[in-house]
């Protein structure tokens, strides 16, 4: 999520009430390194490795890095796109344009394919990896899409509240769903995913959180805090100050053969490569 002129940041006392509620990591020592007896989500710390340049004009929505290169999808009306890009330059590659009644969201990579949401038109697509040519088009039934990733076998996405969605890749149909949970109760706001080392890992809505979710039981088991990751970037603070301004954190991609994490923002100049400490 989502659009500038719907971010939602119309209603902030509501949003930063429920933030505060959600977000506050209760601290724990570190040496803590998973969810504690209580069920507290153990903090996990981070480290800036390596920045990278990323457009400033994509207004990112998902991310995946696959085989040395960066894929991604940019939302907004009239200016929906997927694209590959080469991480170093941060250049663009390949692109493909979306019309301009669909807002792109949540993006991945699996088999060839990059399956995409969309915002509120509750169409999927579908593309050739290689080409970036779409393939053919698909329906599902939340009111909205947000984020998508794949854990290999299922495609999982999730619609802004605290449901994961998984879609079986031939039928396109709903096969399982996880609710996601932390001491508190059920965590909303679930958006850009990535499935790292057999957990999920999820950014939320308007925070500069990442979770990361045992899939076995929906739990949060570890939380980071990334808020500060914009000034070592140079990124202004949230909220924007203007359209074109950097927006919130939105893209997290991993790369197994390395195993090294990338962050990104909507609008956000740079691409951040961390290493999560849990
Ligand atoms: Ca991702």
């Amino acid at each position: 999520m989502k659009m500038c002129s719907d971010r939602r940041i119309s209603l902030p006392i509501i949003m930063l009430l429920l933030a505060a509620c959600n977000n506050n990591p209760v601290k724990t020592t570190s040496s803590e390194t998973a969810e504690t007896n209580s069920g507290v989500p153990a903090v996990m710390s981070y480290e800036l490795v390596n920045i990278y340049p990323h457009d400033p004009t994509a207004f990112t929505e998902g991310l995946q890095f696959v085989n040395g290169y960066l894929y991604e999808s940019c939302g907004e009306y009239g200016v929906s796109d997927i694209r590959k890009t080469e991480l170093v330059s941060g250049k663009v590659l390949q692109k493909q344009k979306m019309e301009k009644q669909y807002f792109g969201e949540g993006l991945t990579v699996l088999n060839g394919k990059i399956y995409q949401l969309t915002y509120k038109e509750k169409t999927g697509f579908i593309y050739d990896q290689a080409s970036l040519k779409p393939i053919k088009k698909f329906r599902f039934n939340t009111a909205e899409g947000w984020g998508m990733t794949n854990d290999g076998k299922n495609i999982l996405f999730d619609d802004g509240t605290n449901t994961i969605y998984y879609l079986d890749t031939t039928s396109l149909q709903v096969v399982k769903q996880l609710s996601v949970n932390d001491e508190h109760g059920p965590v909303n706001n679930i958006n850009e995913l990535e499935f790292i080392k057999g957990y999920l890992y999820a950014n939320q809505w308007q925070t500069d959180n990442i979770l990361k979710i045992d899939t076995g039981t929906g739990r949060v088991v570890a939380r980071a805090d990334l808020s500060d990751l914009r000034q070592k970037l140079g990124i202004a603070p949230f909220p924007p100050a203007n359209e074109t301004a950097p927006d919130v954190l939105n893209g997290i991609a991993y790369d197994a053969a390395t195993n090294r994490i990338f962050i990104t923002g909507k609008f956000w100049p740079k691409l951040a490569e961390v290493k999560l400490d849990n």
